[in-house]
């Protein structure tokens, strides 16, 4: 990779303007119809589009456009008078409707960013949402303009013998020169920015779904030949996913024919295009001997999400883009509820709050925290996250658990038959909710308007003598970027006062506590003289950091007793985390008997599965434990942690390798309990080569010798790769010589060796920076070599501060071509605010370097330039 360098002279960055939600207006034009003619050619293809348009608020027609020059442009047959305003082209129209046509020409081989139409591994193919629409043609690209498309594609019959557009295929047929063409028909008005077209070379792995009134969909996968042996489990999720929209929200598939097709290069995991999904390779491409369970479980969830979006995106989509957790935390839910129960609830449910905790409290505790409805941004592409997505499925889930299951389905089908075929806010979902329920959300709706998350304590009194018990809440919300003194929120709390022996729900059982005052208490009768134990935030009804007093022994009395699976979990998570923050705070000596022996516990429980097991053991990742640190210091974490996973290796040592020394499952066996147990056997190889590297090397190297699928390989290398042992470089070695023609499967082995923690991995990650297989053009390879760095905590926050070096360097280097999947690496750097002083002004200086970097984008712009306030 080319060395950054940095211009001192540079001008102050331009002024990138800020759209805000408050501002918005109905579109002054709609668009009814797009007919579109395209010459499909991978240096100059030409687009003619005919749009069919229809006065509104009128005024000036202003079709946007990003890096297009019009070649000619016509109002009701005649030339047309235009300007350009910037790149938006603009048309003055006199009367109520006219038919507007305009020819551009485009290079889809020189799109680096990855957005409109661009070429990947000799195919071409489409990303519009959310403004890459203009990149192809002039026109509105506004989510809020919903038209009917004709799509006719004209391409070489050999390079493209595949074309494909929404809809369905109503015509086709042969050219000169080697040419043929087909149209594609969409009869269901749509945003522009769900146009997809795909052109290449390709085979389709093709079934059929009957839906529930009878209609026959086909459905294809289309990928190159050769991998068409690694799509039956995709199209397994597919059909799944359709037949549990009919059970679960009653929707149906409304077009005769259903598309997936799989590219290599893509900025993210999947687009939602109508009637033509289009999807990165990584979450369709799978079999035993090249992904992991872990994979396999991302692509059925990826493949329900863009299923989904066909009625929560699609049928009913966003009437601008501060709306985007309409759909996106919409149907996040709906794909979380999917494999929640395709798998064990539980787990899913574990995995999902983890992420929550990785990745969006961070960003709702730093520079660039902003509520799930934003309120303004300069580069739309930077708000797809974790906030909206994820936060934003937590919204949904609370309305579910305060209106209950029932009404919420009538809530969702109410919401649907309102505003089918429509733009709609996230105000209209609220409403079609409170309508069906009689519910008042009034405060409820301040999850949507206030970032930061909520910190709510908890202290329970017991009145021995008495019998009865108050227990007392309290809600802070933290002040975030442009927002203070906040308003209380309304915080769904499921919680249960529990007999500390056997774990028997006293007083009524479990309640749906509503926290909407700044204090409130809680009272029980009748509890008894024992002082009961009380189990909190079941199942993460609220995204919440809670704090309470439990002590030790309490914590392992739920662990082993709470009938709760997720309160199990997190009992056990907050004794880890009891053990080690005092070591981590105050140098205290670590005391991990407390740990060892609920570990213990856990592994021994009759009534737990294995993948719960699995969860429940492994320790909080560095990141999280460094969030509940006033100041971190990423190798006083790093060392606690590693301190007590070893004490763990060594005082569980003999359960843990009877875990191992148990028959493994068939090698391409997928059900849930061979999933659990593979799960398990890792995290035992884990903490024994924690507690002893020489001999958790040679088991580690045994497993992945005998490994019979890629759980297994994948599990012991990711082992090896933390060891100052010869496996190590052996293993890696023979993974690079296997695999290294399966793309997928090298991102691995960077991604592996970035998240390595050990002291030369800073090092390593800047050769793999240089490596031949490295490239900055496929994002796939560029996140596993740097997100993987920048999550390893210990390495990355290095106390020479190379790695924010580093980092910057890629920043500076990828947003030359692709400024999307640059920006996305920045929010690392903008928690400087959270390190020790020294790691703190080094963070900031990169923000800085960063910052006078010449020609930045508008989205590295943005991201940097909010991470420095
Ligand atoms: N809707 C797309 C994401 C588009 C991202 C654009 N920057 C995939 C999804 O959420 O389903
Ligand atoms: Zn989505």
């Amino acid at each position: 990779m080319a060395d950054a360098r940095m211009n001192p002279e540079a001008p102050p960055a331009p002024d990138h303007a800020a759209v805000y939600r408050k501002d918005y207006e109905p579109p002054a034009w709609w668009v009814r119809h797009v007919d579109l003619d395209i010459d499909l050619d991978p240096k100059r293809t030409r687009v003619r589009a005919t749009l069919d348009v229809e006065k509104n608020r009128g005024g000036p027609l202003r079709l946007a456009g990003d890096e297009l020059k019009p070649l000619a442009v016509q109002v009701d047959g005649q030339d047309a008078r235009w300007t350009l305003d910037g790149d938006d082209l603009v048309i003055e129209l006199e009367g109520e409707r006219h038919e507007v046509v305009t020819t551009v020409e485009i290079d889809p081989s020189a799109n680096s960013q990855l957005m409109g139409l661009y070429a990947s591994g000799g195919l071409l193919c489409t990303q519009c949402e959310s403004e890459g629409f203009r990149r192809i043609t002039f026109h509105p690209d506004r989510p809020d303009v919903l038209s009917t498309y004709c799509v006719t594609m004209h391409a070489d019959a050999q390079a493209f013998p595949i074309l494909l557009a929404n809809g369905n295929k109503v015509a086709e047929g042969k050219g000169e020169d080697g040419r043929h063409w087909a149209r594609w028909e969409d009869p269901f008005p749509k945003p522009s920015y769900l146009f997809a077209l795909v052109a290449g070379d390709l085979a389709a792995n093709s079934d059929r779904f009957t839906t529930m009134s009878g209609r026959e969909v086909a459905l294809n996968i289309w990928v190159r030949e050769k991998d068409l042996p690694r799509t039956h489990h995709a199209m397994r999720s597919l059909k799944d996913a359709m037949r549990w929209d009919e059970q679960t929200y009653g929707r149906e598939y409304d077009l005769d024919l259903f598309n997936i097709v799989a590219v290599d290069d893509f900025n993210f995991g999947a687009m939602e295009n109508k009637g033509l999904n289009i999807f990165n390779s990584r979450y369709v491409l799978a079999d035993a001997e090249t992904a992991t369970d872990m994979d396999f479980d991302g692509i059925a969830g990826v493949v329900a999400h863009e299923y989904f979006h066909n009625w929560s995106g699609n049928r009913v989509t966003c009437r601008d883009w501060f709306q985007l957790s309409l759909k996106e935390g919409f149907t996040v839910f709906r794909d979380q509820c999917f494999s929640q129960d395709m798998n064990s609830a539980a787990v899913k449910r574990i995995e999902d709050v983890r992420l929550l905790r990785a990745v969006q409290f961070p960003e709702d505790n730093g520079p660039l925290a902003h509520p799930v409805r934003p309120d303004s941004y300069i580069e739309i592409s930077n708000f797809y996250t974790a906030t909206v997505y994820n936060k934003g499925a937590e919204l949904i889930r609370m309305m579910r658990t305060i209106l209950g299951a029932q009404a919420f389905r009538k809530g969702a089908d109410l919401y649907f038959e309102r505003h089918d075929g429509e733009a709609a806010t996230c105000e209209d979902f609220v409403r079609a909710m409170e309508d069906a329920s009689g519910e008042d959300l009034t405060q409820f709706r301040l999850w949507y308007s206030q970032a930061g998350t909520p910190r709510v304590s908890v202290h329970l009194d017991h009145d021995a003598a008495a019998g009865t018990c108050t227990l007392r809440l309290r809600q802070e919300i933290p002040d975030t970027p442009g927002q203070s003194d906040k308003a209380p929120m309304a915080i769904p709390l499921k919680l249960a006062l529990l007999d500390p022996q056997n774990g028997a729900e006293l007083a009524g059982g479990e309640r749906l506590v509503m926290l909407t005052e700044p204090e409130q208490q809680v009272t029980y009768d009748a509890v008894g003289a024992t002082c009961p134990i009380v189990s909190l935030n079941r199942d993460f009804s609220a995204p919440i950091i809670l704090k309470t007093d439990r002590e030790d022994d309490e914590l392992a009395a739920l662990a082993r007793v709470d009938g709760n699976a997720f309160a199990r979990f997190e009992a056990l998570q907050e004794l880890a985390l009891r053990a080690m923050l005092p070591a981590i705070e105050q140098g205290a000596a670590l005391d991990p008997s407390p740990v060892i022996a609920a570990i213990e516990a856990t592994l021994d429980a009759p009534d737990l599965d294995q993948a719960f097991k699995a969860e429940a053991i492994m320790l909080p990742a560095q990141g999280m434990i460094g969030e509940r640190l006033e100041v971190i210091d990423p190798d006083k974490v790093h060392e606690v942690r590693r301190g007590l996973a070893a004490a763990i290796g060594r005082g569980q040592r003999a359960g843990l390798e009877r875990l191992l020394a148990a028959d493994r499952p068939a090698g391409d066996d997928l059900s849930v309990e061979a999933k659990g147990r593979r799960a398990l056997r890792n995290v035992a190889l884990g903490y024994l080569a924690a507690g002893d590297a020489a001999a958790g090397a040679a088991l580690a190297k045994a497993q992945y010798d005998a490994a019979r699928n890629m759980t297994e390989r994948q599990g012991a290398l990711a082992v090896l790769a933390n060891l100052e042992q010869p496996q190590r470089g052996e293993a890696l070695d023979d993974f690079y010589a296997r695999y290294k023609d399966n793309n997928l499967v090298l991102d691995k082995w960077f991604g592996l060796q970035a998240r390595a923690e050990r002291a030369g991995t800073l090092e390593e990650v800047a050769r793999l920076a240089e490596h031949p297989d490295f490239t900055l053009k496929n994002p796939n390879r560029l996140r596993a070599l740097m997100s993987n760095f920048t999550a390893n905590q210990w390495v990355f926050h290095h106390a020479s501060g190379r790695g924010y070096e580093l980092l910057a360097d890629m920043i500076i280097a990828a947003d030359r071509l692709n400024p999307q999947v640059a920006a996305r690496l920045v929010p690392p750097l903008g928690r400087w605010k959270r390190f020790e002083p020294a790691r703190s002004a080094m963070m900031r200086a990169a923000l800085e370097r960063i910052m006078e970097t010449e020609g930045l984008s508008k989205d590295v712009f943005e991201q940097v330039s909010k991470s420095l306030s």
